[in-house]
């Protein structure tokens, strides 16, 4: 009984996708056939040719596994092999939007090189990760953080999350309240990010709305999509340039979550030289490279107000005299966002940098 059970649940799993059509997905089809064929480089191409140092980049990353990188190149894509060595050279190998070099052996295309990333927006690989830094964008301009007003509800941890990956990246955050549609009027918590100065777009797939303006503030930029899973990423995407058929499913009824139709991020060509990432949706994003002690310099609107603490190491948690906590009493910082502050706080000192901790567990 049990097995028959477990012999449903991997049937209903596999999905039935139009390989022509989606052609993102004929990519890790493509893998298992490249993998059989080929495992290692051509004996001649890692012993006569050492990895250039300086090089004029010629190629940009849209997809890659370990082994293998979709490039653009010379204006189309190119199933590349990436060197063996560079493996030892770089914190995480390869991102969307790595600036690369390609060279030529006999038939193969392979990936020497990777240029410096001008902004890069990262998230640690895990406990047993290896490398432990994970970039999923490289070189973008734009993170278009995406959160929906319902299926799934709006959740500020994620967003909060996203706007310190995007401050230590370098990369400028915008926000996009998508599925508007669902909802009579904007989430209230969005004031708090207009009041950050981050601009806000809300949109909906379904009728058009803020679709062209979103379209606007992208024109010219490289651009990358993260959010939850379910919050309508991919449809964006779709939406601003619907020529692109990106694949997308239904949000489960029951859990209100996204069933991770996009599994690989990918780089998309879009009009108006913009070039946007889609990632597959996220749960949880740890942080890397920030501390508890200047957590709050990350929060803006604490930043300033931890001046006027009387402790100059205060923690904002519970010492006296904290002009935060001040701040939130007279509702100049929201609650919501403190409370994203104390659990952040909290999972820094949790082994994973996920764990929510005793903080904030109010909403
Ligand atoms: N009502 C409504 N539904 C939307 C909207 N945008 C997307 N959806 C639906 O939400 C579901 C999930 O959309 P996706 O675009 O696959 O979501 P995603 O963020 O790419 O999800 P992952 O790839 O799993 O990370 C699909 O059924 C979409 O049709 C919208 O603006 N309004
Ligand atoms: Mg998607
Ligand atoms: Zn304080």
């Amino acid at each position: 009984m049990k097995k028959k059970n477990m012999e449903k649940k991997k049937r209903q799993n596999v999905r039935t996708r139009d390989w022509e059509k989606h052609h993102e997905f004929s990519y890790t089809h493509d893998l298992v056939k490249h993998r059989r064929a080929l495992t290692k480089l051509p004996e001649s191409a890692a012993e006569l040719n050492p990895l250039p140092k300086d090089f004029e980049p010629n190629g940009m990353v849209i997809s890659h596994s370990k082994k293998w990188a979709f490039v653009h190149l010379d204006n189309q894509e190119r199933l590349c092999m990436i060197d063996e060595r560079l493996k030892e050279q770089e914190s995480t190998l390869l991102a969307p939007g790595d600036a690369v070099l390609v060279e030529f052996e006999d038939e193969d295309a392979i990936v020497r090189g990777v240029g410096p990333r001008v902004t890069k927006l990262s998230r640690p690989a895990g406990p047993r990760g290896n490398p432990p830094e994970q970039v999923f964008a490289a070189n973008v301009d734009i993170l278009i953080i995406v959160a929906s007003v319902a299926q799934p509800r709006f959740k500020e941890g994620l967003v909060d999350r996203f706007l310190i990956a995007a401050r230590i990246g370098g990369v400028e955050p915008i926000l996009c309240i998508n599925k508007m549609d669902l909802a009579e009027d904007d989430p209230p918590q969005i004031d708090a990010y207009r009041n950050l100065g981050i601009h806000v777009f809300p949109t909906s797939c379904e009728t058009g709305m803020g679709i062209d303006a979103l379209r606007e503030a992208i024109k010219g930029k490289r651009c990358v999509l993260s959010g939850h899973s379910g919050v309508g990423k991919s449809s964006l995407l779709n939406a601003l340039d619907p020529n692109l058929e990106v694949l997308t499913d239904e949000v489960s009824q029951a859990t209100e979550k996204g069933r991770h139709t996009t599994s690989t991020a990918r780089l998309y060509h879009l009009k108006d030289n913009v070039w946007i990432i889609d990632t597959p949706g996220i749960r949880a994003l740890g942080l890397l490279g920030v501390s508890a002690e200047e957590l709050a310099c990350y929060f803006p609107e604490m930043a300033e107000a931890a001046t006027g603490c009387h402790f100059y190491d205060c923690t904002h948690t519970h010492e006296p005299k904290c002009a935060v906590r001040q701040a939130l009493e007279s509702g100049q910082i929201t609650q919501a966002r403190y409370d994203s502050y104390l659990r952040i706080r909290a999972s820094m000192t949790s082994e994973d940098g996920l764990t929510p901790g005793r903080f904030g567990t109010r909403r």
